[in-house]
């Protein structure tokens, strides 16, 4: 972490955000708290992803945390929805609305063209277990990091992509256990269930998940997207459909024969296709 030179690219309270040659990093930053999130939280998760989404020198996003807590030297990713700042309508904001913009967040996470990698370097619960299931990729804390679903215990369940999703994951039967009883697991459970790409020394993670990050950053970044949502695109129905047709819509406007009918409407003429019907 100390040989990578992170800019801090802009300053929150609930999150740190920075960056460093193609990859930005996005962590958490309430460790006294488990990282967990409230409102202003999501509000910023939802900031800095918009960042590195928009930014075209960015190829890959780190979704890390900070840590340990200062009072017992815990680590944690993320414990999910801040229990304190929860109403009856959702979580509680400044403003006094009640929200669930946490799902926004998992949205850009999965929309987003860029791969978005889980660094897991302690407690992954309830939401914040969601969180790391909708990454393309999670890499986990050999000694810290703890695996567990504890949305039956406090009526605060994700049916969607972190219970849904995570059965295409690990398989029905297990992610029912998951859910059902709310257990622990280590990095290796998690890894031996499909979960967790690897597992890593816990000094090493973060210069690891950056190692990954540049290592898919050397690859065509036409391709990685068309494949994030290739992947994406069963799980997804009619939206996911939308975003992946969206970019074979971007590649036809590279064509010969687009650029003729965009001319052929401006110039107030019939477009002169080249008509070949390649099979
Ligand atoms: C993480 C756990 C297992 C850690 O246990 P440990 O190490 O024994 O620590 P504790 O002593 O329990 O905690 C240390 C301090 O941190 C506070 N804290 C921990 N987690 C939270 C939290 N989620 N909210 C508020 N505070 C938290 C503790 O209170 C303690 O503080 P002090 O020192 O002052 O006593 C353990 O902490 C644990 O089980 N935490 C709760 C996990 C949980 O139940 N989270 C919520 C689960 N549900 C969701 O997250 C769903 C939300 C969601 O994603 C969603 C889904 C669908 C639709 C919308 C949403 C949405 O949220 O928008």
């Amino acid at each position: 972490m100390d040989t990578i030179n992170w800019v801090t690219a802009k300053e929150y309270s609930d999150i740190t955000y920075k960056k460093c040659d193609g990859v930005a990093r996005i962590a958490f930053n309430r460790p006294e708290v488990r990282n967990a999130f409230r409102p202003k939280t999501t509000a910023e998760l939802l900031d800095a992803f918009h960042d590195a989404h928009e930014d075209t020198s960015i190829g890959v996003i780190l979704l890390s945390s900070e840590g340990p807590s200062p009072k017992d030297g815990i680590y944690s990713f993320c414990s999910g929805g801040d229990q304190k700042a929860r109403g009856y309508q959702g979580y509680v904001g400044e403003d006094g609305y009640h929200r669930l913009n946490i799902l926004e967040v998992q949205r850009l996470i999965r929309f987003t063209p860029k791969v978005v990698i889980a660094v897991v370097n302690g407690w992954a619960v309830g939401g914040g277990h969601s969180l790391h299931v909708v990454c393309d990729l999670t890499l986990a804390s050999k000694e810290h990091a703890i695996f567990k679903q504890t949305d039956a215990d406090v009526t605060s369940f994700d049916g969607g992509y972190g219970s849904a999703y995570l059965a295409k994951l690990v398989g029905q039967k297990k992610a029912r256990e998951i859910f059902f009883l709310g257990r622990n697991y280590s990095a290796q459970d998690a890894f031996d269930m499909g979960m967790v790409n690897a597992v890593i020394p816990h000094d090493e993670l973060e210069d690891t998940a950056y190692q990954w990050a540049q290592e898919i950053l050397e690859k065509s970044p036409i391709s990685i997207k068309m494949l994030k949502f290739a992947m994406n695109l069963t799980d997804d129905g009619m939206v996911g459909q939308q975003v992946f047709a969206g970019e074979a819509t971007r590649l036809a406007y590279m064509s010969d024969e687009a650029i003729e009918g965009r001319n052929a409407f401006l110039e107030k003429r019939k477009p002169n296709f080249d008509k070949k019907y390649i099979p």
